[in-house]
């Protein structure tokens, strides 16, 4: 087992066994746009970094690059050098000519009884080129400038990335289901003057008050420094405003009103270099900040139009439902940037996937004749949990589908493919990360048969390796787990953490970086972050992270983070998070506490700390229990040693704490979690 920093043992989400190959279907490989097991020689690493010119090629270029991959500023990669091009024109004015009348958004808003909005490319064209013209000329705003946005899952919320992206500015899209706070820290980390969001949503059968976050977001910007000038606010329901909250003057805005007094404007595409950043999105590590992830323009864009086209394999006729949220790095690459560029049909469906029942999504998915469906083991098996048998009753007919976020276990696998999939459709299980752009590791869905609990192998131009702690290549079929890395750069990575590239290098190369100095990217493989296993046929099968993230419904969230918010709670002195398997999510928080003196534990005070966190961070950091405990128990240098409180969490043998400063306290923590 692998050691994390800390010296504790690894908490891995899974240790299944191998399991039998799934081969994929005539029928799906008759059609698919990838058939040649030879890609894999042609992205043989002695072919890099020129192969990836193919990725290139499936863009519009104002300008066509010179230089494949810039090496100079090591480990920040530049690709596609001397290029230019604009990620809006690619995604919206280039399908015009042939395709102005399809689909490019389907919206299925949470109740059922509201109408599905078919947005075409020429709607989708209008509307970004008008937000744009509010962008630039209401707001002043320029390339290069930031905005943070504060959007659930409705067209308005891609249609303002494109209409930034337009302009060259970098958007900042903060997950919806965060708390205001957690908002305006990113606002302020990266420097955004200009919030948009929306006054409402519906999420479970609720229309829920979203301005009063983005309220919150704002104060939580300027306390912490960060100047707001701007409050952009969509309305759910263009022209009656839905929340209670008043409109500051001066400083809200009607985003409605304001697009349409700039009705029929076009904005011309900002050609834009290739390395220039397109977003930031960012992502929970191992200490409480979390690190903004910039990913570039060209590189970026080619990246996930060229895993759209072959992994996903969309095809122009195709419907494809990712079921994630735009607010993750899933929902950019895989219901935004990806398909939009390839000009497919996305589905956005605004709410819950059980809401109002069990059928819901299998009724979308019947109702648009969706035919490629992308979502995470955590809502397969909530899905399964609620309507095991939901699917059949239903008329759909998935080709493909993806999973993605966490480990998928076999039997969860296994009712996906054979319930969900109707046993016809070919599974993805696709590894990857913010940090990544797109995929890392899956098979190719008409070249390789999939294998439950796996993976897959690097996808082509992916070169996995697997190193011990002290740098040793693990080979395949060894056994052994190992820290999962990757040899080469590839254009979906992101060029660095926003404000702090001491900490990109130290977090992903730091390990087992070769030369410092070196400009030879042979000697920065980047390193995940996650513990895995490459087997004999080349498959890797992760294990789970080996930082201090725990991954909550396949969302990273620091321990860091979780227990800095705890203390903000009124009377507590510490804070422990340790991870707990979990039926549904895969993985939850269970937080341990110890109070102030003079404090007195009660019920009171462990719902406080629960709704402390749920208000700092979100309800999805949540901890599971709270346990307000005498003391910790401690290092004799004073740490507190997690992996014992894991243990008692895990209800597993807690080993030997007798080098503890107080080995007593754990007995009597046993007790109170276990009874
Ligand atoms: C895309 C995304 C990244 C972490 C990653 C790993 C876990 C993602 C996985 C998977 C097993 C898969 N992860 N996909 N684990 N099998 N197919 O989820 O990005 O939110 O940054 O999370 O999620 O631990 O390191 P992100």
């Amino acid at each position: 087992m692998s050691k994390n920093k800390h010296g504790a043992s690894t908490h891995y989400a899974v240790h299944w066994q191998e399991e039998q190959y799934y081969y994929p279907g005539p029928e799906f490989i008759g059609q698919a746009n990838c058939t040649d097991p030879g890609i894999y020689q042609r992205f043989s690493l002695d072919r890099f970094p020129e192969c990836y010119k193919e990725f290139a090629d499936l863009l519009h270029w104002d300008r066509y690059w010179h230089t494949t991959l810039d090496t100079s500023d090591a480990p920040c990669w530049k690709w596609f050098v001397g290029g230019r091009l604009n990620a809006s024109y690619n995604c919206v004015d280039r399908h015009l000519q042939k395709h102005k009348n399809k689909t490019a958004i389907h919206f299925v808003p949470e109740l059922e009884e509201e109408p599905v909005e078919h947005m075409t490319y020429q709607e989708l064209y209008r509307r970004v080129n008008e937000t744009a013209a509010v962008l630039q000329d209401f707001c002043g705003l320029q390339a290069g400038d930031r905005v943070t946005l504060y959007l659930p899952m409705t067209p308005e919320l891609p249609v303002t990335m494109l209409a930034c992206a337009r302009l060259g500015i970098i958007h900042c899209q903060v997950f919806a289901g965060f708390s205001g706070k957690a908002c305006g820290d990113r606002m302020h980390d990266s420097e955004s003057n200009i919030l948009i969001t929306m006054d409402a949503y519906y999420r479970g059968g609720r229309l829920l008050n979203h301005k009063v976050n983005a309220d919150q977001a704002v104060q939580a910007a300027e306390n912490a420094g960060q100047k707001v000038s701007k409050v952009l606010v969509w309305c759910r329901y263009p022209g009656r405003y839905s929340s209670s909250e008043p409109m500051v003057e001066n400083r809200d805005f009607f985003l409605d009103e304001l697009v349409r007094q700039h009705r029929n404007a076009t904005i011309k595409p900002v050609s834009m270099p290739a390395e220039d950043i397109l977003f930031l999105m960012y992502t929970s590590g191992s200490t409480g900040r979390p690190k903004g992830c910039q990913h570039s323009t060209g590189g970026y864009l080619s990246y996930v139009t060229w895993m759209s086209k072959y992994v996903q394999d969309i095809h122009p006729e195709d419907v494809y439902w990712c079921l994630a949220d735009i607010g993750w790095i899933t929902g950019h690459s895989f219901i935004v940037y990806g398909p939009l560029s390839l000009g497919a049909s996305t589905v956005i469906y605004e709410g819950v996937p059980t809401y109002p029942d069990a059928g819901r999504c299998w009724r979308i998915a019947q109702e648009l004749d969706v035919n490629i469906f992308h979502t995470s083991p955590t809502a397969v098996r909530a899905l399964r949990k609620v309507g095991g048998d939901e699917p059949a009753r239903y008329n759909y007919h998935f080709k493909h589908m993806t999973s993605v976020g966490e480990p998928i276990e076999p039997d969860v696998w296994r009712w996906y493919y054979e319930v969900v999939g109707k046993g016809r459709a070919v599974i993805v299980d696709t590894w990857w990360q913010t940090e990544t752009g797109g995929f890392l590791c899956s098979t190719m869905p008409a070249i390789d048969p999939m294998k439950p609990g796996s993976a897959g192998p690097g996808l082509p131009g992916i070169h996995p390796v697997i190193y011990d702690d002290e740098g040793n290549e693990l080979k395949p079929g060894e056994g052994k787990a190992g820290n999962l890395c990757i040899r080469n750069p590839w254009p979906g990575a992101f060029q660095s953490i926003w404000k702090d590239r001491e900490r990109y290098i130290r977090s992903y190369y730091g390990k087992y970086n070769r030369d410092p100095k070196s400009r030879d990217w042979r000697d920065w493989p980047y390193m995940a972050g996650d513990a895995a296993v490459l087997e004999s046929d080349g498959y890797v099968r992760i294990l789970g992270r080996i930082d201090d993230v725990i991954n909550v419904s396949g969302h990273r969230l620091g321990t860091k983070e979780i227990e800095s918010a705890a203390l903000s709670a009124d009377g507590v002195a510490e804070a422990a998070v340790v991870a707990m398997p979990d039926e549904i999510k895969g993985m939850v928080p269970d937080l341990y506490v110890s109070l102030k003196p003079g404090i007195d534990p009660s019920d009171e005070l462990e719902k406080k700390v629960i709704s402390t966190v749920a208000d700092v961070l979100g309800k999805i950091a949540r901890p599971a229990h709270v346990y307000i405990v005498p003391d910790m128990p401690k290092t004799r240098s004073g740490k507190i040693m997690r992996r014992v409180l894991a243990s008692i969490s895990n209800r597993r043998d807690i080993g030997d704490v007798s080098t503890l400063a107080n080995p007593e306290i754990v007995e009597e923590i046993r007790q109170q979690v276990q009874g």
